[in-house]
């Protein structure tokens, strides 16, 4: 079983993730990790913090000479701005995880539930998840995001995206967005039917949905499908050799399994709710109405989250290619994607 583990907290001396089930025999140096961090932490509307953290990491085990060694593998990433000395106000601000965690663990300082609950956890998921990237890379299944939506702006012109940013950055207020995440070439048969737990797009929402900020979630064509007609929501064969789809409504994934057409998934990200302009809390022990610490200065989170979400995506994608395929070796398991592409593709042909 493929599963992950972090540990630490934003201002604190490191972020620790822990990679376990990830087979041997997959290349990978430095610099690709390198590239999926930098990509996250120079993705548009982040926080003036982004410029100070330099993401410097340490692959501490499971990797010998550049390949993975089928040992769990850990990797240690230093922050660079780090606290002492936490602030012991016991103001929560709204949005975040600061009352439900202070009144939950019994805690009075809401720097302590927020120091873990901050979205800087995620650069190490980033991290782990590029093993995963590199993986399915070497199956030839590729995955690809884009924002579709920043506010109420649907653009993807660059200098149209930059100006909406930048008025928003002036007013102090933080965006929302949606993206969309694509994989192509998954083989058939990824995920079952079977059991609940075991259908593909439950265990993709629960990654996605543990990505901070992420509020809404849809397959293929989504909201859209509940209200067509029942004929017109469905994905036609086309006939032919080998047997394709008319169209991709339901985004590739049908009956809790992917069906050969690509995965569409797209998920809705909230405003930063940490934003410049002062937002009304309560100090809890004084019961007086104050103003929050702003906390952050992101202006959105979209195009970070898009990132993280490919290497999410790319972790569960992973752990059901080799829950399907077994395997402990790249080399076996890409013998086996093979023979089961080949397969699959004359059944197709009928
Ligand atoms: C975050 C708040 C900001 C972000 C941080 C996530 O940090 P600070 O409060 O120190 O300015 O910069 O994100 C990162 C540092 C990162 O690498 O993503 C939060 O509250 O979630």
């Amino acid at each position: 079983m493929l599963r992950y583990l972090t540990a630490g907290e934003a201002h604190g001396p490191a972020l620790i993730g822990i990679l376990d089930g990830f087979p041997a025999g997959v290349p990978i140096d430095r610099e690709y990790v390198a590239r999926s961090l930098a990509r996250r932490r120079t993705a548009a509307g982040r926080s003036r913090r982004q410029a100070r953290e330099t993401d410097s990491f340490y692959i501490s085990c499971g990797v010998y000479k550049n390949t993975t060694t089928g040992a769990p593998v850990a990797v240690m990433l230093k922050n660079v701005s780090q606290f002492a000395v936490l602030d012991p106000s016991a103001i929560p601000r709204p949005g975040h995880a600061d009352l439900a965690g202070m009144l939950k663990y019994g805690i009075s300082a809401a720097a302590v539930i927020r120091e873990r609950a901050s979205a800087r956890e995620t650069a190490v998921r980033t991290a782990l998840g590029a093993f995963c990237l590199r993986l399915l890379e070497l199956l030839e299944i590729k995955i690809f995001s884009r924002v579709v939506k920043l506010g109420h702006l649907r653009s993807e012109d660059a200098k149209t995206i930059m100006r909406e940013l930048e008025a928003a950055a002036r007013a102090g207020r933080s965006l929302g967005g949606v993206f969309e995440i694509r994989a192509e070439n998954l083989p058939v048969g990824l995920g079952s039917h079977a059991q609940w737990d075991r259908r593909l797009p439950s265990r993709l929402a629960a990654q996605l949905m543990g990505l901070n900020g992420v509020k809404g979630l849809e397959f293929g064509s989504g909201f859209e499908l509940s209200a067509m007609k029942g004929e017109e929501a469905l994905d036609f064969f086309r006939k032919g050799s080998p047997l394709r789809r008319l169209t991709n409504l339901a985004g590739g994934l049908e009956g809790g399994m992917t069906n050969g057409m690509p995965l569409v998934l797209r998920a809705a990200v909230r405003p930063v709710p940490g934003q410049r302009i002062a937002v009304r809390s309560i100090d809890l022990k004084t019961g007086k109405t104050v103003s929050a610490a702003p906390g952050r200065s992101d202006v959105t989170a979209v195009f970070a989250s898009a990132v993280i979400a490919e290497h999410l995506l790319a972790f569960e994608l992973a752990g059901a290619v080799l829950e399907k395929f077994g395997g402990d070796s790249m080399k076996e398991i890409r013998a086996r994607v093979e023979a089961w592409r080949k397969q699959t593709k004359k059944l197709l042909r009928g």
